[in-house]
């Protein structure tokens, strides 16, 4: 016959320290993972060679290959004539791709080849003219902004990206190129993480390096896309860590039911 054994603390420290670890394992499971996805777009592909450009950002689902948030770019002529600005043939690269990564071709539903873009002309009276977009970037984070530029003979050579986070008030420069030259070919500048959940949050890019007075095309700009992860609301992670520890507490009598069978063996 057996003899009664009293429980020893030590087991019952050894459970529930067993418990806790299966809740963690749960907890991590059950918490929402942060995809990577387009955040704005800007295609310019509604407008016509030698219009406005098109500044309208092109988002989902009206294009499979847009955006999750609406914005509308604004444009800074610098000294020169408006008119030097205009849309005109674009760029198919960083054409945006449906759940990859930025810089692909792709999804994006204006197939037009090579479509519309930014034209900048006469340079040398631009200089210090600049594009600039708003985001509500409250829920966004680790983003990137990426577009296509090609510079013949004497465009802006040189692009700088800044970022405010109150509403375009004050930038702050985060990336610059130089020495840019004819030639299709993609920008890169990954915003800092100050930029991140941010609701006032404009990006901006800037011209410089210009030094054309004639009319002939000199930088393209096409294809303008802010990528970036977004942050899981409060309530659904909330909500996964609820899941999570109903889980636990379901798993619990088992655990202590293995553990009781594992002590009694
Ligand atoms: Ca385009
Ligand atoms: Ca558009």
């Amino acid at each position: 016959m057996r003899k009664f054994k009293p429980r020893q603390p030590r087991s019952l420290l050894f459970r529930l320290l067993a418990l806790a670890a299966s809740g963690l394992l749960l907890t991590a499971a059950f918490v929402p993972e942060a995809n990577a996805t387009l955040l704005v777009y800007f295609n310019f592909e509604d407008s016509t060679t030698g219009a406005a450009p098109d500044f309208i950002s092109d988002q989902t689902p009206a294009n499979a290959g847009g955006g999750i948030q609406a914005s509308t770019m604004t444009i800074n002529y610098g000294p020169g004539a408006q008119g030097d600005f205009a849309s005109g043939p674009g760029l198919l690269l960083n054409r945006s791709f449906v759940g990859d990564a930025a810089g692909s071709t792709g999804n994006d539903s204006d197939i037009a080849d090579p479509g519309q873009a930014l034209n900048l002309r006469s340079s040398k009276d631009h200089n210090l003219s600049y594009i600039q977009f708003p985001v509500n970037a409250f829920f966004f984070q680790n983003m990137t902004l990426s577009y296509a530029t090609n510079n013949n003979g004497n465009g802006f050579t040189t692009q700088t990206a800044f970022y405010s986070i109150d509403g375009g008030a004050t930038f702050t420069q985060f990336g610059q190129v130089t020495g840019l030259t004819a030639g299709s070919q993609i920008v890169t500048f990954p915003l800092p993480s100050g930029a991140n959940a941010q609701p006032g949050l404009v990006v901006r890019i800037g011209f410089s390096g210009g030094k054309s007075n004639g009319q002939d095309l000199q930088t393209v700009i096409d294809n303008v896309q802010l990528y970036g992860t977004v942050i899981p609301e409060p309530a659904t992670v909330v909500g996964g860590l609820l899941g999570a520890f109903g889980l636990c507490w379901h798993q619990r009598r088992r655990l202590v039911r293995f553990l009781q069978l594992r002590r009694a063996a």
